[in-house]
């Protein structure tokens, strides 16, 4: 049976990371610190979820992996997300192709899709994911890309996985899947919110 499943349970993993940093969060307020190596920790249980879209978004798992796997491999010399991004303030790299703090920015945007992604789905009737797929996918990276990625996006949409086979990729039932995704939701958005304030707050923009 394992061989049709997920026995490692996904989701689960996936909500109970995003939880332990919105806890830390919650609990420090204005002062809040949140580090590299937990963050990039938490981002790489989505992985996996991306996989199990289908063949057709291969390679926004690789451009993700890839990202989050630098976010990991900059976690053994820099501690903070703040640290992060002020090294490349400094040394004027922020916008830099393969910057730790562009791939930061490009990350946010994967767990924020897959936050409207599970928004849609917890709410969404019938067994197709193009709808829901297709809302995250225009609200959080189609504004940042151009054409020719659209074009792709759009053609993998149509070679979804059902909302059934993606939940038995992740061994879940309905009941299990939408506790785990609203955990991940509500988990998600302030810790979301805290990577924008970042950047906004040193004046960087996060329309790049
Ligand atoms: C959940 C529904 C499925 C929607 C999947 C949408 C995936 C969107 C990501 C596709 C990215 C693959 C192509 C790579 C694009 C890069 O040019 C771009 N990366 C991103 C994440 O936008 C910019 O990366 P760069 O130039 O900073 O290396």
């Amino acid at each position: 049976w394992m061989a049709e499943g997920n026995g490692d349970k996904t989701l689960r993993k996936i909500a109970d990371a995003f939880k332990d940093l919105a806890t830390v969060l919650s609990d420090s307020h204005e002062s809040a610190v949140v580090e590299v190596a937990p963050f990039s920790r938490a981002c790489s249980l989505v992985s996996p979820l991306f996989a199990s879209l289908g063949v057709a978004f291969k390679f926004a798992e690789m451009d993700y992996v890839a990202k989050v796997d630098d976010l990991a491999e900059a976690s053994k010399s820099i501690q903070t997300l703040q640290s992060l991004i002020d090294l490349d303030v400094q040394a004027n790299t922020v916008r830099k192709a393969g910057s730790h703090t562009r791939n930061l920015l490009r990350v946010k945007r994967g767990i924020d899709m897959v936050r409207v992604l599970f928004e849609q789905i917890i709410v969404m009737e019938g067994n197709s994911l193009k709808d829901p797929a297709s809302k995250a996918y225009e609200q959080v990276f189609a504004p940042h890309h151009g054409w020719a990625i659209r074009k792709a996006v759009s053609a993998g949409m149509y070679v979804l996985p059902t909302r059934e086979q993606l939940l038995k990729k992740l061994n879940e039932d309905e009941a299990s899947a939408k506790v785990q995704m609203q955990i991940y939701v509500t988990a998600s958005a302030p810790l979301i919110q805290y990577v924008e304030k970042l950047f906004v707050s040193r004046n960087l923009g996060i329309d790049w």
